[in-house]
């Protein structure tokens, strides 16, 4: 039955093309991964290609990315990435049965695009970063054209020589032996790689164990018990580490050795630029404040809000020592860069930041140094700004210029230049489509308006009339605050919204507005069922 063997032939090519192609493309990743961990952990290819990835997305899929897969929108990102690069593999490794050149060249387009990435990185450190994608092409080109068999000795398809019915010109017992060797050292090199950027990321890590955060010169005020009166369901007042949401663009996190770190302040209206340690930051008076964060990508109701008490150099002194004045001071510069070690910017403005607020350099969290993954050694924080705006992770520089002459990241796609945070409120529990009890049900939740402060929350049931929330006690301007209702529940199904009043008396708009460009607004719904 010639239609069955011709059938089996096939199967079997397809299946040596295929092992071909993704052994080509485990070797080229694995060698990549031992380049990067020689020349720098973040030029490997998937990490400079997914960066590429997520500066060239629209925002509009880019929040769609945050809104679908939330924290983990950069691991569905790389296992994409990895997916794609499979399926190229296979079918190149299927061509390189026929066209043993072509697969080999196929690769190395690979190759090119992965330097091309790297290169385009803001943090890119130059010629280097291409290396570990151009090694790692090299190796799979070879090992592709390698595994499709020496040249010439292809036999004719149909074949009934058994052993040599696969199309290439390797015996088939040969071909599992080198394909065997092939794994095993690009294993033994992706292993040595990983071993290799383990032991870089031991010295950040080292650094970040060994620091002992000195005490405050001004302590924040103790959390009074009426700011958090046990309310089952509600969000804790203070956020711990581990639960803090994070958004940023970065891959891989920065793990940043302080010893080698400095902080850089330049730009208009500084005669010489300053340069400071850790050691230096860590010797001035420091303060300690509760602040709650939040993304301009949280839509109403969502998660990407929280409060930690921050530990940190004030900006606005730090800033008049290197000779910088506020704008309505006389200071030339309006917006502050702030730039990090990914080479991510973020621009506010300098009224905002030397107003007296409490804007600051953090350096510790919630009685720890910054994680790794909120921004350690030092971010930026100033209160009422949406994060995107100033609160830059991993900070290396910062620019004093003007909105004028330059759009940081999110600037330059579509996002506003100037972004205080809109006044929201949050119900907590019950949550949406829960089925409470009929009688008492207690509806609550959190409200924010940083640097305003909320002086009122109301709560409505269907389309009654608004209800004043009790208020838990309002602990400063520029944390959020609790709130409760008790709500006398009858059967049916209920919408619950809740909307809040700052401190400037002004109500927080029913206007719906989508996240971009400058955070959503609008009113939290939840429907329940009271059976
Ligand atoms: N270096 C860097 N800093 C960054 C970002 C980033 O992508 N890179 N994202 C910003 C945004 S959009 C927000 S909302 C906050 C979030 O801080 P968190 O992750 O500690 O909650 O960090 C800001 N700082
Ligand atoms: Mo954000």
């Amino acid at each position: 039955m010639p239609g069955v063997s011709s059938f089996r032939t096939t199967l079997l090519r397809t299946a040596r093309g295929s092992s071909a192609g993704l052994l080509a493309g485990f070797s080229a990743l694995a060698v990549a991964e031992l380049t990067a961990a020689l020349v720098r952990p973040a030029a490997g290819p998937v990490t400079v290609v997914g960066g590429a990835v997520v500066d060239r997305t629209p925002a509009a899929v880019k929040d769609f990315a945050i809104r679908t897969f939330g924290e983990d929108d950069k691991i569905v990102l790389q296992v994409g990435i990895l997916l794609l690069l499979a399926l190229f593999a296979v079918v190149l490794g299927v061509v390189s049965l026929r066209y043993r050149r072509a697969g080999a060249a196929g690769v190395l387009v690979f190759g090119v695009v992965g330097a091309a990435a790297a290169l385009s990185r803001p943090d890119s450190a130059g010629a280097g970063d291409a290396l570990p994608s151009v090694l790692g092409a090299l190796a799979a080109a070879a090992v592709l054209y390698g595994l499709a068999g020496p040249a010439g000795k292809a036999a004719p398809v149909g074949s009934t020589s058994g052993d040599t019915g696969t199309g290439s010109g390797w015996s088939r017992r040969g071909f599992l032996t080198a394909a065997a060797g092939t794994a095993a050292a690009a294993t033994g090199t992706g292993a040595a790689g990983r071993a290799l950027s383990g032991r870089r990321g031991r010295g950040a890590v080292a650094s970040r164990d060994g620091l002992v955060l000195p005490a405050p010169a001004s302590s924040a005020p103790a959390v009074p018990a009426g700011a958090r009166p046990g309310v089952p369901g509600i969000s804790a007042f203070t956020t711990p580490n581990r639960e803090f949401y994070r958004v940023d663009t970065a891959l891989v996190v920065p793990e940043v050795d302080a010893g080698a770190w400095r902080l850089r302040i330049r730009g208009k209206g500084i005669a010489r630029p300053r340069s400071y340690t850790l050691a230096q930051l860590l010797a001035r008076p420091l303060i300690e404040r509760d602040i709650t964060l939040t993304c301009v990508s949280n839509e109403v109701g969502g998660p990407y809000v929280g409060t930690a008490r921050w530990l940190g150099v004030p900006l606005a002194g730090l800033l008049a020592e290197c000779g910088v004045r506020a704008p309505s001071k006389g200071g030339r510069a309006d917006q502050l860069v702030a730039r990090s070690v990914d080479g991510m910017t973020l621009g506010s403005p300098v009224e905002d930041v030397m107003d007296g607020r409490d804007a600051m350099l953090a350096v510790g969290m919630n009685g720890e140094p910054l994680p790794f993954a909120h921004g350690y050694p030092v971010r930026m924080l100033v209160p009422g700004l949406y994060g995107y705006v100033s609160a830059c992770k991993w900070i290396t520089e910062i620019e004093l210029t003007t909105f004028d002459a330059y759009d940081p990241y999110w600037v330059e796609r579509k996002w506003a230049r100037r972004a205080p945070i809109k006044t929201q409120s949050r119900i907590d529990t019950p949550k949406p489509f829960a089925r409470p009890a009929a009688g008492t049900v207690v509806i609550a939740g959190v409200a924010w308006a940083q640097h305003r402060g909320i002086a009122r929350v109301e709560v409505r049931i269907d389309d009654g009339p608004w209800n004043d929330a009790d208020l838990a006690a309002q602990h400063t301007l520029d944390t959020w605050r609790q709130w409760s209702y008790r709500w006398q529940a009858a059967t049916g199904g209920h919408t619950l919204t809740v909307r809040a009043t700052d401190g400037t008396a002004a109500v927080q708009t029913e206007e719906r507005a989508r996240t971009v460009p400058d955070g959503a607004s609008g009113w939290h719904s939840v429907f329940v069922t009271v059976p």
